[in-house]
């Protein structure tokens, strides 16, 4: 297996991937008045178990789907501006010039751009006394948006693998997941690192098993006879700009730092809770049983989470909670580190994970809620909300010979009254390989 990412040669007229290229080929040439130089192309991710816990570092177990991110790109002179972008969704994404190299990324301001700036800027700050060079891209996406099926990292990935490539700089896979998933943050996304990791590592045919700190994956064989759907609730959810997903990661930072102290460890140090459990060297059951003990159910106000850890609200605005997280005056601790820590030990069981993010994480939605209920009516082994929730999708698992009538049960049940394309928020799907470059 090749450590940096794949580079493949164009396909031929006819091969699957062919009409999307060059569709992408013709929106680049139409604005620019030229040929790209590469094309990039990055999945987007399910993930099958494991919600909500990458921040915590522990491990997750996703696979690279079908729809993906796609860039056409190209350096141009000395003299251009610095960026220039355009989407095959222009209404949506409009047309971005970003005259120079100043980095100050702004999602309010800078839009869509942003995601595409954070990969970028990744780049420029390992690129010592060197500058970059001047890029047009053109992007192309299939993957919904704000649905729990990582968008936002296929772009950013996208977008660093471009930058990367572009420049000349040799990055390994695992060096660019790492990057990808700091570069992320640069909007105030407090992420784990499972899109990025996926978004690169993954491997046609097969899940990942992803550890982190560092990355470390191995693949997961499905069983020969498992199908996974994809079902949308309709139900969308942009998590950048919106609070629900810093406050878990605060909340699970808080409730370890909280069950630390009690414990007469440096809770200080504690910034996840794989710390708190590597640190006590206890295994989940241990650990659950300290949540019991020393965390109460329901709401922690900020001064009583302050009074828990015996410091004032500045310190722990300084020591525990991030610029997006200070203005939260109330958390839920117990709930969700139980979420965190009972996921674990439960493997591969969808549906109690699902029951768990819809209630200790607060993280699903009522028309997740019923999709997965359809799924599971329809005859599902299991159904879950994938990704961080709040809407988006619903991934079920079946077996072959079940696969015509679970989709036709909730295509009927859930999907009745639908107005749009069902083939595009219910499909069937199949592991896909990882980030790659395509020569022009
Ligand atoms: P998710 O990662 O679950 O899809 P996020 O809220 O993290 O949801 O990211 C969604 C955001 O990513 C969108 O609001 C948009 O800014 C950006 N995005 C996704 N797809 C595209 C695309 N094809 N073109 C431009 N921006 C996109
Ligand atoms: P989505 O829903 O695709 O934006 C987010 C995080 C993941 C992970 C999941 C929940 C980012 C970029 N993505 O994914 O790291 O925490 O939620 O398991 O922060
Ligand atoms: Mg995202």
């Amino acid at each position: 297996m090749s450590v940096t990412p794949e580079i493949l040669s164009y396909p031929d007229k006819g091969h699957q991937q062919w009409s999307r290229l060059e569709s992408v080929r013709a929106l680049f040439c139409s604005k620019y008045g030229r040929e790209p130089d590469i094309f990039v192309r990055v999945p987007g991710r399910v993930n099958l178990i494991g919600e909500h816990v990458d921040y915590c570092g522990y491990s997750v177990c996703p696979m690279a789907v079908e729809q993906n991110i796609v860039f056409a790109a190209a350096i141009t002179p000395e003299g251009s501006p610095f960026l220039k972008l355009v989407n095959d969704q222009a209404k949506v994404y409009p047309d971005t010039t970003v005259p120079d190299r100043k980095f100050e990324i702004d999602l309010k301001r800078d839009g869509w751009a942003a995601y595409v700036l954070c990969g970028v800027k990744g780049i420029a700050e390992i690129l010592v006394g060197k500058s970059l060079v001047n890029m047009e891209i053109a992007v192309s996406g299939t993957v919904p948006p704000g649905s729990g099926l990582s968008s936002s990292s296929a772009l950013v990935c996208a977008s660093l693998l471009t930058t990367a490539q572009l420049n000349n700089v040799k990055l390994t896979k695992f060096a660019m997941a790492e990057m990808s998933a700091s570069c992320e943050r640069f909007i105030g996304m407090e992420g784990g690192g499972m899109d990025q990791a996926i978004a690169f590592l993954a491997t046609r045919g097969c899940a990942k098993h992803i550890q982190f700190n560092p990355v470390r994956t191995e693949d997961v064989k499905l069983p020969s006879n498992a199908v996974f759907v994809i079902g949308h609730s309709l139900v969308t959810k942009r998590k950048a700009e919106t609070s629900e997903y810093n406050t878990r990661v605060a909340e699970c930072r808080l409730a370890s730092q909280i069950i630390a102290k009690e414990s007469g460890i440096d809770w200080e140090q504690i910034k996840k809770v794989k710390d708190l459990q590597d640190a006590l060297s206890c295994n989940l059951e241990e650990l659950l049983n300290l949540v019991d003990k020393h965390l109460h159910a329901g709401v922690y106000t900020k001064q009583e989470v302050c009074q828990c850890l015996g410091i004032g609200e500045n310190e722990l605005n300084e020591i525990s909670l991030s610029p997006s997280t200070r203005k939260i005056k109330e958390f839920v601790l117990k709930e969700r580190v139980t979420h965190v820590t009972s996921i674990e030990g439960l493997g591969v069981l969808m549906t109690a994970s699902h029951n768990s993010m819809a209630k200790d994480y607060d993280a699903s939605d009522p028309a997740c809620d019923r999709l997965v209920n359809s799924f599971m009516t329809a005859g599902a082994l299991g159904a879950r909300v994938t990704g961080a929730g709040w809407g988006g999708c619903v991934v079920a698992l079946t077996t072959p010979d079940r696969l015509n009538q679970l989709m036709d049960h909730v295509r009927l049940d859930f999907y009745a009254g639908y107005e749009g394309d069902v083939g595009k928020v219910l499909f069937q799907s199949e592991p896909q390989s990882g980030a790659c470059v395509i020569k022009a």
